[in-house]
């Protein structure tokens, strides 16, 4: 016994999940706030400015309409509600449809750390996201746009509340579902981001107040900040 209790602990320790502790995936149009301009909408509320982006993920995504075209945005956003497990560096993901460069950008503010009360009064390129373009839901992780260079975003998160901001910066720009997790690296296949579980989007719904997904840490949501 003296022997097989320390194989036991060498066992644990090889096997144990050694980073990436966390992820939590949302639905985008289940947002804990919406605020107008930005809208839940379908791919036939789209299909009626551009190309029609089919299959969002739960048949629904968020934006506030308009077309492939020079102007518009600057007003409205979605706000989301979450509990950190642990105190930690984290990144976010979002599956997004961008129809040109006319509609491919939002404004990100996640706080704390983030102090900026609002971007879209600023115009801080610290917090300005350039959303890789396509017809197609696709994954781009969350950057930072500067004047001088375009670079992955990522956030020293503290335990416990955090409050996720998308604001519009360009009409037409399309969000489907967000992926937050400790994982940095930057190569797509590597993440592997995902789209959320029934029983997240169970949270989300308010049906459930945890969840404690296999081998993660429980995720536990606040109350509707309405
Ligand atoms: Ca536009
Ligand atoms: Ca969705």
């Amino acid at each position: 016994m003296r022997i097989v209790a320390p194989i036991c602990v060498a066992f644990a320790l090889v096997l144990a999940p050694m980073a990436h502790a966390f992820d939590l995936a949302l639905e985008a149009e289940l947002a804990d706030e919406i605020v107008e301009p930005m809208v839940v909408a379908t791919p036939a509320d789209a299909a009626a400015f551009g190309p029609e982006p089919v299959d969002p993920s739960r048949g629904q995504f968020i934006w506030m309409p308009g077309p492939p075209a020079t102007g518009g945005g600057g007003a409205g956003y979605a706000r989301y509600v979450v509990q950190i497990p642990a105190a930690g560096t984290y990144a976010i993901w979002g599956r997004v449809v961008a129809w040109d460069g006319n509609s491919d950008s939002f404004w990100v503010t996640v706080s704390p750390p983030d102090t900026d009360p609002d971007p879209q009064t600023s115009q801080d390129t610290t917090y300005r996201w350039a959303v890789q373009q396509g017809n197609e839901w696709h994954w781009d992780r969350i950057n930072q746009w500067l004047d001088g260079g375009t670079f992955e975003r990522e956030w020293e998160l503290p335990q416990g509340e955090v409050v996720i901001t998308i604001w519009v910066r360009e009409d037409a720009t399309m969000l489907d579902t967000l992926y937050i997790t400790d994982n940095l690296e930057t190569d797509e296949a590597a993440v592997n981001p995902r789209l959320p579980t029934d029983e997240e989007v169970a949270m989300q719904l308010g049906e459930t107040t945890a969840v404690e997904p296999a081998g993660k840490l429980a995720v536990r949501w606040a109350e509707l900040k309405r």
